[in-house]
């Protein structure tokens, strides 16, 4: 896709994600909201995976550790063609395969993520079975930023470096909040760029509710290099809709039939 167009498909993404979550009465609409730039990206732009070759043993490989937010994954695979659209109408409903968090039944997703800590060291073992196998794919992984409290990201991290895995890249969804409150007052990840740095990255800052600006800097990574890859991509909580613009709550707040349709007309304009 042309990278001018990444940005309506991000918003369309959004339209679905509300939807869905209205409709399915459950689900994690402001994390979903903010990460719809960084999925679009690799999805229409970066990522060699296709529906049609979901099996080839080159594909590219996505990671959502941040697996609460599954519904901006499902809507983009749906988009995609991995499975029908139907399928987003029926989320969490009767034996729909689309559950709160991701499971390697449903068409395009790799492994089962909703626990917070772990997707990152799935995807340093998945690079580090390419580079040893020849196998030359990319993995990409998302995490949340509150998610960096979990130490395992740090392992991995060390890890990430040891192994020279310049065919991964860790995206972090930077922005500022957490379950009920804000990252700073909690358990403070900063100065994250610093860290990363200290541990061996090769470490970009994007605006990461700028969907092409994202695919732009992923098209100009160093995949076959020895460095890891991380982006730290500034992001809203809620981005698209200013009534859930940057507030906690929206973390898993469900929108009344009347909120649905005002975020649907903001994300129209
Ligand atoms: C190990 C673990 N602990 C707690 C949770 C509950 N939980 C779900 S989402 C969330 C907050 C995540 O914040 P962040 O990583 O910043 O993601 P965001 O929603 O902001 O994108 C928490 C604590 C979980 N899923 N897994
Ligand atoms: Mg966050």
């Amino acid at each position: 896709m042309e990278k001018s167009h990444l940005n309506s498909k991000a918003n369309e993404i959004r339209r679905k994600v509300v939807k869905m979550i209205t409709h399915a009465k459950g689900g994690h609409l402001g994390a979903s909201l903010s990460e719809a730039d960084i999925l679009t990206a690799l999805f229409f732009n970066t990522m060699r995976f296709s529906p049609e070759g979901a099996e080839d043993p080159g594909r590219d490989r996505f990671v959502l550790s941040k697996g609460h937010a599954s519904e901006g994954l499902y809507a983009v695979l749906a988009e995609r063609g991995f499975f029908p659209s139907s399928w987003l109408d029926a989320y969490l409903s009767g034996d729909c395969p689309l559950s709160t968090h991701p499971t390697n039944k449903v068409p395009g997703i790799e492994v089962n993520t909703g626990a917070l800590g772990h997707g990152f060291s799935i995807a340093c073992g998945m690079a580090l079975g390419a580079k040893k196998s020849g196998g030359g794919f990319r993995v990409f992984v998302l995490t949340g930023d509150g998610e960096l409290q979990e130490g395992s990201n740090w392992e991995a991290a060390m890890a990430a470096a040891h192994f020279r895995l310049g065919n991964l890249v860790w995206i972090i969804d930077n922005n500022g909040l957490q379950l009920v409150s804000s990252i700073k007052d909690t358990l403070g990840i900063e100065p994250l760029e610093d860290k990363l740095l200290s541990f061996g990255f090769d470490v970009h800052q994007v605006n990461g509710n700028d969907s092409a600006a994202v695919a732009a800097l992923l098209d100009s990574l160093d995949y076959t290099g020895e460095k890891p890859h991380a982006i730290i991509a500034g992001t809203v909580k809620g981005k698209g809709v200013s009534f859930m613009e940057n507030i906690p709550e929206w973390h898993h707040r469900i929108p009344t039939e009347e909120e649905c349709e005002r975020a649907l007309k903001e994300l129209e304009e």
